[in-house]
């Protein structure tokens, strides 16, 4: 009997979510921490006393979640990002598996995922920290949901202090006054084209989840579930969709075969459609934030969607990028021509050339 995989997160954190509900799908057994990790040189872990352990690693950067994994000696070392823990997962866990078999297929997978961990989350960030009602409620819940018995004067101040840090970091997503509308426009166009996609489908990916139903199921916790105006907007464009995020929670029991994948000679019209969207918002800002990091700008600017987008390039989606071309770049010539051509005038392809 292995040991439960151990982890260290926040109820509020997308991440965080997305990771429990695959632990969930899987069938890995896990002990989940709440707390906020600690980073290398940044003091301990923030949690209640429930939720302690002795000898947790630090990661470099403090990211919800964490994973801790004993190395050959058995001391718990701390690693970040989801992505590279999904596939971690899948080597060491056979079951139930979250990559579709198809490389082709997998692909799709994989930049979906990439959207939801990458775009979305700019509106879970936008939402929160730029509405009134759902910088209220944000400021109140998160330090509670740290810690259900801080001090009310302790709550106080961490509702100060999150609200504060939060609403001067928005600019980190690119989230300000020119992208607004455009950030909020894509998040209500993305809930209706899902909704499309559910009516015929479970998931994204066929009859079964893949990597990018639990890293889109991640941010829409919080964003159909938790911020009042986004929340407001799926009750409004996509109530579907707000159920859909009540199951994904929990699909412990549902049922997995290799046929449940969607085919690659019959990807729905509604998945070309999401990647369509990717392509309109995604797309652009990200090359324009590869080339304003290569050319040494410090600024990105571009057109998205007749609009102006303006924000502070962001290395690590640098990195994001060279990890998707990674990906594109371990297909099969064959499996690369399928992709090409399912990539055609959706404007993803732009990514891998
Ligand atoms: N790419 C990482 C992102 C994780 C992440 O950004 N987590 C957020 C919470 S949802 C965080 O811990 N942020 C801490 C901070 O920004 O200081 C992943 O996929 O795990």
């Amino acid at each position: 009997m292995t040991s439960p995989v151990l982890l260290q997160g926040v109820p509020n954190s997308p991440y965080t979510r997305k990771m429990l509900a695959l632990l969930r799908f899987r069938r890995v057994p896990y002990e989940f921490l709440i707390g906020v990790p600690a980073a290398a040189g940044m003091g301990a872990s923030m949690s209640m006393p429930a939720f302690r352990r002795d000898g947790l690693g630090a990661a470099n950067v403090g990211l919800a979640p964490t994973f801790y994994w004993p190395d050959e000696t058995g001391a718990l070392q701390a690693v970040v990002d989801s992505t590279f823990i999904i596939r971690r997962l899948e080597r060491e866990h056979g079951r139930r598996s979250v990559l579709p078999s198809d490389p082709v297929v997998a692909f799709i997978d994989y930049l979906l995922e990439e959207y939801a961990d990458e775009w979305l989350t700019k509106s879970v960030m936008h939402f929160r920290w730029d509405h009134a009602r759902d910088i209220e409620k944000a400021g109140k819940i998160l330090p509670l949901a740290l810690d259900t018995q801080l001090a009310p004067e302790a709550a106080e101040h961490f509702t100060q202090m999150f609200t504060k840090r939060q609403t001067g970091r928005l600019h980190v997503v690119g989230s300000n006054e020119a992208t607004k509308t455009l950030i909020e426009s894509s998040y209500v166009r993305f809930l209706k084209l899902l909704s499309a996609h559910l009516e015929r489908h479970a998931f994204l990916m066929g009859a079964r989840p893949g990597a990018s139903d639990f890293a889109v199921f991640g941010q829409l916790t919080q964003l159909t579930q938790f911020d009042p105006t986004p929340m407001a907007l799926a009750l409004e464009h996509a109530p579907r969709v707000f159920a859909w995020v009540e199951h994904a929670e929990d699909l412990s029991g549902a049922a997995c075969t290799e046929d449940d994948w969607v085919k690659r000679d019959s990807i729905p019209d509604t998945l070309l459609a999401l990647l369509t969207e990717m392509g309109r918002t995604y797309v652009p800002v990200m090359l324009a934030n590869e080339k304003a990091l290569d050319e040494g700008h410090d600024e990105v600017q571009t057109e998205v969607d007749g609009t102006t987008w303006v924000q502070n390039p962001f290395p690590y989606q640098r990195k994001c990028l060279a990890w998707v071309r990674d990906e594109y770049g371990k297909l099969s010539t064959a499996d690369r021509a399928v992709v090409d051509g399912l990539l055609e005038g959706t404007g993803c392809k732009t990514l891998v050339e």
